[in-house]
């Protein structure tokens, strides 16, 4: 199993999944979210309302796998991060829960590899050198890890790139 590491746009990764920064709507937003609805085309969204259909909206720290729609990459995980408030550690393990069963559904559904956004890190705001942290340490103890071929950590701004480069060599 490889990590990789990528400065760039994820909606642009040729990878078995994406993952998406979603909120609990499943409806889009702004951010990696907007971007990844906006190029990926209505399908995602449509699929995106036949999960809300069945399951009602996604909780924190989970996930659900949709297409891609047209983007490059097969699958779309969608997975809730936690907004940070004032202080709000305690919020870490809703954090690690998004990598976790992200990486969970990935396996059930046999993808090999797979791109992660920095989860948390804009309009939630969590800060960005804890969400690296937990990020990194979640997929080292994720125990299915041998079943992925390749993780890539992609990065759309200079500080989490930056961040990333320090703690993944
Ligand atoms: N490719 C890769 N990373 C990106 C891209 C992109 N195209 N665009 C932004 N990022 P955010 P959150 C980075 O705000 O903090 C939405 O409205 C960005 O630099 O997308 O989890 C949802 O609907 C940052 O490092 O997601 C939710 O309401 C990281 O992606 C809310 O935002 C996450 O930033 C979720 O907030």
């Amino acid at each position: 199993m490889i990590i990789e590491l990528i400065k760039g746009d994820i909606t642009e990764i040729q990878a078995d999944a994406i993952v998406n920064a979603a909120n609990s709507s499943l409806l889009g937003g702004g951010g990696v979210d907007g971007a990844i609805h906006r190029k990926g085309g209505n399908a995602i969204l449509e699929a995106c309302k036949e999960i809300r259909n069945r399951q009602g909206s996604c909780k924190i720290g989970e996930a659900v796998i949709t297409t891609a729609g047209n983007l490059p990459a097969k699958f779309v995980i969608h997975t809730v991060g936690p907004r940070w408030y004032n202080n709000s550690m305690e919020k870490a393990p809703l954090l690690a829960n998004c990598y976790l069963n992200t990486l969970k559904l990935a396996v059930e559904n046999n993808i090999k590899i797979i791109a992660f956004p920095n989860i948390s890190t804009g309009i939630y705001h969590f800060p960005k050198d804890e969400a690296a942290d937990i990020a990194i340490e979640a997929v080292r103890n994720f125990g299915e890890i041998e079943k992925l071929d390749k993780i890539i950590f992609v990065c759309f701004d200079d500080e989490n790139y930056n961040l990333y480069l320090q703690k993944i060599k």
